[in-house]
């Protein structure tokens, strides 16, 4: 194998259109390969699923190796997943309960933290309790969380990160096909002439989906590859056609692709006809968005946009990913949305090589929407439609009345009500929000308030766990058992490996404590809760999913370990059928540009009887644009070596080593202006903060600048300068799906 950190996609296996994409397995071991058992698993620092076995010596992981036969990465693992393992040992993982005393965090045991929380939990009304999760847990913790916080507390105030992350994902399917759920699946790669990527690094943020695409590309009849992105990166270096667009402007862009796929008759006339709803609206809206107006408001060239167009408009197969450049800018449904009405007017869905991923970015994000841990119904169930809430009541043997009504709470919501004090106690679990929330002066205000007691469940010590009343410990990836589905559907069940250090518990183990002590009861007094495995969980999650697009009754733990498998089988939406039937849909939708629910008579009254929406909305440009106090535009995002804020790729030598500080990047013309050479130390400000890194000058936009969010405070100790581009975003969202504008904000640079 050659060095992944050198080159993090490894040797090229070029294949044709068809053909099944070669095996080529990659592994890394210490020590003797003969004398170690291998467990299988997949990976959790992206979504991308790629499977894989531990090595496992003497009760410790020594290694990994891809699995061949997986249909996700026939073999092949990427830079973290190499490597990151090495964390799981890392000296200062929790080993034990911390309580505060005195300001001080001292280690406590299971008994006295636990008694804690539930003391708390006892004093104060559901609408105080808020629950904040993650994209990293197993399917059958999220299941659990969200069992016992609707169910058992009765709280509107669960979300997940995924917020962060992939809340416009799900928004944008929704929006467009009914429910959650990817259409698409990764061997649409194989049979595509076309690739298009919107607001997606994938070369390094999905390494291994990367070399598919590669493979491809050096293969016979390569697909076109189209990259929409300010930023130079591996993936817009690679592409046929580079759409540099300035942040904020993705859906001036779309609209006017639309505009040029309709007037050149680039559509399936047919297929719309039998299959959507909404085109004459489109037509309308987007004749407003000629292509030279959109050169001018992107800032790329007509010609470009054109050569686009042609490429989606005469390819036969189209893949496209959507991810956070779309998904982190305002406007981000509306934009994700377009792309699913490329695909709808011509007709290029639910066959093979034409497929739409509307990206995850964790590797159990999916798992988070699906099981309601995001605030959602769990199953795709409507939180507006009473029959929904009656299943679940029924299921989990409950009074209707007791479950929270009306409108989840998202993440941003939460931090805002425990800001003023309505949310009182605030459980974290397996995320770092004061480093991966925007506006981090404010976070670390509003986490310190006296008034809110703070839970924190990580394995290691974060910024956020310094902020916590109580801190529990947890078992790592590897240290416990349980399944999870990665952005084309697939579901893999990870093993446990070894024991957890210490008095480490998994999640489920944590939940299962809590709600046994908190003494949860159904309608006949029995416990709410009645599984004590991860397999019980599994099993229950199985009954709640029957009957729902996201159906896992065939996918028993048995089935799993033969290897991962798709819910929904390869392709959904095959015959032209969307789930937008009023009674089984997700959402009765939102307006795109507010975000205002519609009711289900508004829903109803479109008739959409299995047909998918094409959504019409104009343009807006962002609130925060440059001024004279803040001339640019700073955007935020991931580099391959680190995953979010470093907690595990930070304590692996050598993914460290490849990247140990953060950078700003800026275009040569503006360096040469600002007087900045590569390597010096600049400073970035906004409204909210400042930022210093080393400047990288390379193929960015001129007046765009980039920094990884990677680096919080720990890395370089409190009293260094600040590092965590949070410290200077905003607080603000999406309307539609409530996803921070990280990719946006008015800024000016200074050297230090
Ligand atoms: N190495 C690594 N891989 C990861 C992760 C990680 O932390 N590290 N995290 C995982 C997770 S949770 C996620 S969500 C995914 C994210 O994966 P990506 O979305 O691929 O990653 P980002 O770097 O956040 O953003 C992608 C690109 O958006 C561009 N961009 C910025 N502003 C705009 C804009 O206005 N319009 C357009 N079109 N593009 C814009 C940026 O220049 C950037 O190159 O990665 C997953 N994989
Ligand atoms: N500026 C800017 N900010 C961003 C983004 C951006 O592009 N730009 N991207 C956003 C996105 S897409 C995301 S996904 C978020 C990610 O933001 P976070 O979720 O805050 O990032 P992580 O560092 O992955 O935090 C996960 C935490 O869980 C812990 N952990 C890992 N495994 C386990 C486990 O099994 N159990 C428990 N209990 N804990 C565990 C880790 O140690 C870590 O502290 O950041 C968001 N923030
Ligand atoms: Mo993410």
């Amino acid at each position: 194998m050659n060095d992944r950190i050198e080159d993090p996609w490894g040797e090229r296996t070029p294949y044709g259109p068809g053909e099944r994409w070669p095996v080529r397995q990659d592994q890394l071991i210490t020590g003797d390969v003969d004398d170690v058992a291998w467990v299988p698993t997949a990976s959790v620092l992206h979504s991308n699923g790629d499977a894989m076995d531990l090595a496992v010596r003497d009760g410790r992981i020594v290694g990994v190796r891809g699995r061949p036969g997986d249909r996700v990465n026939h073999g092949r693992l990427g830079p973290k997943d190499l490597y990151g393992w090495q964390a799981n040992h890392s000296p200062d993982r929790l080993t034990t309960p911390l309580v505060r005393e005195g300001g001080a965090l001292v280690p406590a045991s299971w008994d006295t933290a636990m008694d804690l929380i539930v003391t708390r939990s006892k004093e104060l009304d559901a609408e105080r309790i808020g629950f904040y999760t993650s994209g990293q847990l197993f399917l059958e913790e999220y299941y659990t969380l969200a069992v016992l916080a609707k169910a058992g507390i009765g709280t509107p105030h669960l979300d997940g990160n995924t917020r962060l992350c992939t809340a416009t994902a799900a928004s944008a399917l929704k929006a467009s096909f009914g429910t959650d759920g990817q259409p698409g699946s990764y061997t649409d790669l194989d049979f595509c002439d076309a690739i298009a990527l919107w607001g997606h690094n994938v070369a390094e943020t999905q390494t291994v989906l990367w070399a598919r695409m590669l493979d491809r590309r050096r293969g016979p009849a390569p697909p076109a590859m189209i990259a929409v992105d300010p930023r130079e990166t591996p993936v817009t270096r690679e592409a046929d056609v580079h759409l540099a667009v300035r942040p904020g402007t993705n859906l001036v862009l779309m609209n006017a692709l639309i505009r040029r796929l309709i007037e050149r008759g680039w559509y399936d006339p047919d297929y719309v006809e039998a299959h959507t709803i909404g085109f004459a609206d489109l037509r309308r809206l987007t004749a407003g968005y000629p292509v030279d107006r959109a050169a001018q408001l992107c800032g790329v060239p007509v010609r470009r946009i054109d050569q686009a167009a042609e490429i989606l408009g005469t390819c036969k197969a189209l893949v496209s990913t959507v991810l956070q450049g779309f998904y982190q800018s305002h406007q981000a449904t509306a934009a994700a949305v377009q792309v699913n009405n490329v695909h709808l007017l011509r007709g290029m869905l639910g066959r093979p090589g034409a497929g739409v991923l509307q990206m995850n970015g964790q590797p159990t994000a999916q798992n988070t929407r699906e099981t309601g841990a995001d605030g959602d119904l769990p199953g795709m169930r409507n939180w507006a439609n009473p029959a929904h809430l009656r299943e679940l009541a029924e299921l989990w043997n409950v009074d209707p009345g007791t479950l929270p009504q009306g409108q989840p709470t998202h993440a941003m919501e939460i931090f805002r009500k425990a800001e003023q004090g309505d949310v009182r106690m605030l459980w974290i679990s397996a995320t770092n929000p004061a480093v991966s929330l925007p506006d981090l002066p404010r976070i670390r205000r509003l986490l310190s308030r006296p008034g809110l007691f703070t839970v924190v469940q990580d394995i290691f010590p974060t910024e956020t766990t310094e902020l916590a009343d109580v801190v529990l410990p947890a078992a790592a990836w590897g240290e416990k058992q349980g399944t999870f589905t990665n952005a084309d559907r697939t579901v893999h069940l990870s093993e446990q490996a070894v024991r957890p250090p210490g008095e480490a518990r998994s999640d489920l183990d944590i939940f299962l404590d809590y709600a046994a002590r908190m003494d949860f009861r159904d309608r006949d007094g029995k416990p709410l809760i009645r599984w004590s495995t991860p397999e019980g969980a599994y099993e229950a999650w199985q009954a709640c999913s029957a009957g729902r697009p996201c159906d896992y009754t065939g996918l028993g733990y048995d089935r799993l370990r033969e290897g991962g498998v798709q819910w929904g089988g390869e392709r959904l939406y095959s015959g032209g059928g969307f789930n937008t039937e009023t009674g089984y849909c997700e959402t009765y939708g939102q307006d795109l540009l507010t975000g205002e629910p519609q009711d289900e008579a508004a829903h109803r009254a479109k008739d959409p009887a299995g047909r998918a929406f094409l959504h019409a909305v104009p343009y807006q440009p962002p609130e925060e644009q440059p001024d004279a106090a803040y001339p640019m535009l700073l955007t935020t995002g991931r580099v391959v070596y680190h995953f979010h804020t470093r907690t595990k790729t930070g304590r692996v030598p050598e993914l460290d080593r490849a990247a140990p500080r953060p950078w700003i990047e800026l275009s040569a013309e503006d360096a040469e202006r600002l007087a900045v050479s590569e390597g010096d130390l600049v400073r970035v400000e906004t409204r909210r903060g400042a930022m210093e890194a080393p400047a990288r000058i390379t193929g960015v936009r001129p007046g765009t600048r980039f920094a990884p969010f990677h680096s919080g405070y720990w890395d370089t100790g409190t009293a260094g300068p600040p590092t965590a581009a949070n410290e200077v975003t905003m607080t603000a969202w999406d309307p539609v799906s409530k996803q921070p504008l990280y990719k946006l904000s008015a800024a000016r640079l200074v050297r230090v």
